[in-house]
């Protein structure tokens, strides 16, 4: 009855030992609960549509736009929460127009807007029914902007997703406190559990009273890097209400079961300038980069540097050759209007991409990798070469995976002159044909 077991079925018991133990030591890393994540098809569709879509507007809002120094205000300022309740009742964003906005992230090439539900400060730009700490309970203005955008969004088809910060200055159950927002004054005590099951009861008010929405882009996670934050369960929750819900976490770290899209602070895929995106390497998720046009997410009277459309256009183009979407911020004022500086440079962005868009919808990262002098993006049977940065009237690059049957600049459609050789390839850029953005050439390769 008892058949000793073969060498082959012991291993098998060994090998499954082992992954139990793996599994369990696993499960024992606070933010590893979830093991396995199986993305529904209308989940993977919501990806392809992401990566097409390439340009979005991300938009930071809130109470803190009256102070005009940033969202960091209560923090960098060491404002208690007792005084930093005094800026609702000043909130009056009576300029504020849904379809101006929406129409504005349309006129600039955009497919999709993340506005922020609740920054650090914990105020809900929403009607929340489980706190009055939101914008409806707490301002003279008395409206959900957010329903006023979700139902504008559909109308003009872009896609709204929404920026959660899981980080909370305000709420007394969010603690222990992290590193950040430690001059609230609020009492030394709290419900850790208490504080998220308050988070996943916003998150399903927004997964619930706004129509279909694009997804979930978190952050905050960073200020209690050793907390349980239930993660699993919170990304369950939004996957279970909306299955094509694209969750993403800007916690600067690999991607975690659960999530659908990878971002980017400041900084293109792999890079690691800014000092944020450190312990960041690129998982196989599509990717997202976020960036301000001056150096402010909400608005800050103050902050005069802003980014040329050149620059813009150039990051944008960098992005598409890194195979990630660009989310490009403003900071709204108080008033409910966008500075006319961002307007300016959106309307911009916009007239090239009406031009120039082929060479980034829809594009994935080209077979050159990015180069100091630019990017490749491809789509099917075309290469677009964007030469951002390149002095000189030849420009050599390394042999493409087929031969080219024709090459043109984008431009004007004239032809490109191309020298195929076993070594590489040599590209013509005659002076005329060279352009203060970006010279595209597009190369259609054999098949
Ligand atoms: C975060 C927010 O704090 C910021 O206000 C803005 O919303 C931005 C898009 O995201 O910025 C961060 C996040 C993480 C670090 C620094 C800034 N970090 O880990 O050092």
């Amino acid at each position: 009855m008892f058949a000793i077991p073969s060498t082959k079925i012991f291993r098998y018991r060994c090998l499954l030992l082992a992954a139990t133990m793996l599994a369990l030591f696993c499960s024992m890393t606070p933010a590893r609960t979830q093991t396995s994540y199986q993305p529904t098809p209308e989940n993977l569709a919501a990806r392809r549509w992401f990566q097409d879509a390439k340009f979005g507007l991300f938009i930071h809002w809130g109470v803190y736009s009256v102070l005009g120094e940033g969202e960091w205000v209560m923090n960098n300022k060491k404002i208690p929460v007792s005084e930093y309740e005094k800026l609702p009742p000043q909130f009056n964003p009576t300029a504020f127009n849904a379809a101006e906005w929406v129409a504005l992230a349309k006129a600039a090439g955009m497919k999709y807007i993340t506005i922020t539900s609740k920054h650090h400060d914990g105020f809900a730009m929403f009607d929340s029914k489980i706190t009055d700490w939101d914008i409806v309970d707490r301002t003279p203005y008395k409206k959900d902007v957010l329903k006023m955008l979700a139902d504008e969004c559909r109308k003009q088809d872009v896609k709204l997703f929404f920026y959660h910060s899981q980080l909370d200055w305000r709420h007394p159950d969010y603690y222990p406190r992290g590193g950040t927002g430690l001059a609230s004054g609020r009492p030394d005590s709290g419900e850790w559990y208490r504080y998220l099951d308050f988070m996943d009861g916003q998150l399903k008010e927004l997964l619930t009273n706004y129509g279909e929405i694009g997804g979930i882009w978190f952050d905050g996670m960073w200020d209690k890097k050793e907390a349980d934050w239930r993660l699993a369960r919170t990304y369950k929750l939004i996957h279970d209400l909306q299955p094509q819900a694209l969750v993403g976490s800007n916690h600067h770290l690999a991607p975690f079961p659960g999530e659908d899209f990878q971002m980017f602070e400041k900084d293109l895929p792999g890079q690691k300038t800014t000092g944020f995106n450190e312990e960041q390497e690129i998982g196989d998720l599509p990717l997202e980069t976020c960036e301000t046009m001056n150096i402010s997410w909400g608005y800050n009277k103050n902050d005069k540097n802003f980014i040329s459309t050149r620059a813009l256009i150039q990051y944008l183009a960098r992005a598409a050759g890194n195979n990630a979407n660009f989310l490009l911020n403003v900071g709204p004022m108080p008033n409910g209007e966008i500075q006319p500086e961002f307007v300016e440079r959106l309307r911009e962005m916009g007239k090239w991409l009406e031009k120039y868009g082929e060479a980034i919808y829809a594009t994935r990262g080209g077979p050159i990798t990015p180069r100091p002098w630019g990017v490749t993006t491809r789509k099917g049977n075309k290469i677009y070469l964007h030469i951002l940065d390149w002095p000189d009237e030849t420009l050599a690059l390394p042999r493409l995976p087929q031969k080219i049957k024709n090459a043109l600049f984008l431009k004007d459609g004239s032809p490109a002159e191309t020298f195929e050789h076993e070594s590489g390839l040599l590209l013509r850029i005659p002076p005329q044909m060279v352009d203060e953005y970006d010279t595209i050439v597009e190369l259609e390769l054999v098949e």
